[in-house]
């Protein structure tokens, strides 16, 4: 065990052997500047030693990653990729529910045979005329409406029809409608079915069906 007492003017340096106990007045006899019994209080701190020689390199810090930062600005978009392999082929579908098919199947044959009876109508009209080398009689103007008016003395048909393009009234022996004189409301392809025209009692005109039976007039080349 060592004892320093630091003094302004003297030190002793006092060493002890651990074999055996040595008291204070002991050590005194063999330094006279020891005081024995007196509290001591610790010395002032030294001065600062001189830096140690450079460390070993340590080990990397284990020191917080920073936060990460802000995602970067989007890259060009990258080169088309090449096509992938050919995909595992399907399950093979459910069978497909061909009701509504087959409905909109026999709206269309019902439409179809319909158009055939009117087409077929309006041929037998032509036909007739046809055979006396006249055409089925198409007012021109208000003079001949009346004529054939005179002439019909009934509803007859004139040879005017929509059958080709609804809504669009031709002659049958072809041409776009010079002259028309449709009632009020009319034509209205009422129960869209009616392509062929009538001329009624008092001259005016109605869209009729093609199946309907009505007198035609016949005219005939001046
Ligand atoms: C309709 C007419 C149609 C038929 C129907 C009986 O007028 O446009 O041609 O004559 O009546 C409401
Ligand atoms: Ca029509
Ligand atoms: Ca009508």
């Amino acid at each position: 065990m060592f004892w320093f007492v630091s003094l302004p003017t003297l030190l002793c340096v006092v060493t002890v052997s651990f074999s055996e106990p040595t008291t204070c007045e002991d050590s005194q006899k063999a330094c006279s500047v020891i005081a024995c019994g007196i509290p001591v209080t610790n010395g002032t701190p030294g001065r600062d030693g001189r830096d140690g020689a450079k460390g070993e390199k340590g080990e990397p810090g284990q020191g917080l990653r920073g936060l990460q930062g802000p995602p970067g600005k989007l890259g060009p978009p990258g080169s088309r990729g090449s096509p992938g392999p050919q995909g595992v082929k399907g399950q093979k579908g459910d069978r497909g529910d061909s009701s509504v098919t087959e409905t909109k199947l026999a709206n269309l044959e019902r439409e179809l045979r319909s158009l055939e009876v009117e087409l077929d109508r309006i041929k037998k009209l032509k036909a007739l005329c046809a055979e006396l080398q006249a055409s089925v009689a198409t007012p021109k103007n208000a003079e001949e409406n009346k004529a054939i008016m005179d002439v019909a003395n009934d509803h007859a048909f004139l040879g005017i029809t929509d059958e080709v393009t609804e809504g669009q009234f031709v002659y049958v022996t072809g041409g776009r409608l010079t002259y028309s004189n449709w009632k009020k409301n009319e034509p209205n392809d009422f129960d869209s079915g009616e392509d062929c025209v009538c001329l009624l009692k008092d001259g005016l005109w109605n869209d009729i069906s093609c199946s309907s039976s009505f007198v035609a007039v016949c005219e005939f080349p001046a």
